[in-house]
């Protein structure tokens, strides 16, 4: 699964992350990791040379307290951090979601 979704840092190393803006992420999940990239064709380098996410130590969540905006999810990785992430819809959304849980 691959396809644009916007991301927000909201906690980084457990405390409120400071660059807050949201961010057009091209996300690809390729054998239980979410890699970002500036688009498609930049699939070589990813965005700031961000690690992929293994997702084996993350928990997703839809149910989260964010209510400026629908079709929001968060994810928590292991090591305290908690990304927001925007989908254009709720199909993308459960699209998202779904492959994200089974991975
Ligand atoms: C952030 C930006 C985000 C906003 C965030 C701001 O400012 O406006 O859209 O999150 O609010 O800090 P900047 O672009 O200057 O980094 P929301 O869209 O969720 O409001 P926050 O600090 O309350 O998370």
């Amino acid at each position: 699964q691959e396809g644009f979704l916007f991301r927000k840092l909201d906690i980084e190393s457990m405390k409120k992350s400071t660059n807050r803006s949201w961010v057009n992420l091209y996300c690809v999940l390729n054998k239980g990791e979410l890699g970002f990239y500036k688009d498609a064709k930049s699939m070589a380098t990813p965005y700031n040379n961000e690690p992929a996410l293994s997702l084996g130590h993350c928990q997703c969540d839809v149910t989260n307290g964010y209510k400026k905006k629908k079709n929001v999810f968060t994810l928590k990785t292991k090591d305290g951090s908690e990304y927001l992430f925007h989908a254009k819809d709720e199909d993308d959304l459960k699209a998202w979601v779904g492959t994200i849980s089974t991975s």
